[in-house]
């Protein structure tokens, strides 16, 4: 995540475009939706942006979250309720500072927030939370999961009711920092010519709350076989993953970041590897792209975020839109402005 190369705010002739989605919610800044069906309804579980007042760079220090609101809609297009606050920082006993993208999960009568927080040392961790309702209130536990570090968690429900978390984020979210397998604060990114770092899969235990195994690296092939390459900054991961299942295949979406697309690889199983085959939805307003994408009676959507109401990079507000597939099972590129 970074902050000062806002490639589409830049572009004068992109401000004059109309946005083919309205913000879900105005009363408050929220990003990264990651939406899921609970109880009938879609459940969304944003980040809530907030000024902090702390100056942008490159590192997204001016995503200073403090709190998370969940939102629900009974159908697209329909009212939209913000749940309140469903997880203060203050209450989470091994915060720094910066809740950035969530997820979440129903197991067995339990909800599960998965949220990435800077420890007191600032480092990104995965934390998790747990409620008996979809909006929370969530408690969370006393420490990060074990063995997690970087940012933006997705868990993923496989139809054998196995669950995976994929996770990363690189600059900002501090994926650099960990390639040797533990923290390094000096962790540089990879030169052009050498594969991208890759984002991350863990088993999740029985109960949620850990890694069953060690976190894998998740390949992101080319379409000759071959790994991705760092300098190839338009198709390679770099923060923001997402998994879903279409007609038996594997999708892994994922932020470009410092190119900002949302791209997406197919695979066959939960580990990949992931074959490239193109992008979603074209750079949105505001530096950062972000998405989910979800089933509901019937159609997919795409839950995303830009700009719209602040036109600040840090303060922005979650949309829909609905996704479509072509015969052949790719998917059908988004632009979120006519
Ligand atoms: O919202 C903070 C960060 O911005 C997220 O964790 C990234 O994916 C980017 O959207």
């Amino acid at each position: 995540l970074g902050g000062f190369s806002t490639a589409f705010s830049q572009n004068k002739e992109a401000k004059k475009l109309q946005p083919i989605s309205k913000p879900l919610v105005s009363d408050i800044y929220t990003a990264d939706p990651s939406a899921h069906v609970f109880e009938g309804k879609i459940y969304i579980y944003p980040s809530h942006d907030i000024e902090a007042g702390v100056k942008e760079n490159d590192n997204g220090d001016h995503f200073a979250m403090k709190d998370y609101h969940i939102l629900s809609l009974d159908k697209i297009g329909g009212k939209v309720t913000d749940h309140g606050v469903a997880l203060d920082i203050k209450d989470i006993p091994w915060a720094g500072r910066q809740l950035w993208a969530p997820d979440a999960a129903y197991k067995n009568g339990k909800y599960y927030l998965y949220f990435p927080l800077k420890d007191k040392n600032d480092v990104f961790r995965i934390g998790v939370a747990t409620s008996t309702k979809p909006a929370g209130p969530f408690r969370a536990e006393k420490n990060p999961i074990k063995g997690s570090f970087s940012i933006d968690p997705c868990v993923f429900k496989d139809t054998d009711g196995s669950f995976y978390m994929y996770f990363g984020g690189i600059w900002g979210g501090q994926l650099q920092k960990w390639s040797k397998g533990s923290y390094d604060a000096k962790g540089a990114l990879q030169a052009n010519n050498q594969e991208a770092l890759a984002p991350k899969i863990a088993k999740l235990s029985n109960d949620m709350l850990s890694f069953s195994e060690k976190p894998k690296d998740v390949k992101i092939l080319d379409e000759h076989g071959k790994t991705l390459l760092a300098g190839d900054n338009t198709k390679r991961f770099f923060e923001a993953a997402w998994l879903h299942k279409y007609n038996g295949r594997y999708y892994f979406s994922y932020s470009t970041g410092d190119t900002h697309f949302i791209n997406y690889a197919i695979g066959d199983n939960p580990y990949g590897p992931f074959t490239y085959k193109g992008v979603i939805l074209k750079p949105v307003q505001g530096w950062t792209n972000h998405h989910s994408i979800v089933e509901f009676k019937g159609k997919w959507y795409l839950f995303y975020h830009d700009t719209e109401i602040s036109g600040k990079t840090h303060l922005r507000n979650v949309k829909v839109t609905e996704l479509k597939y072509n015969p052949d099972g790719s998917i059908q590129t988004i632009d979120a402005y006519k």
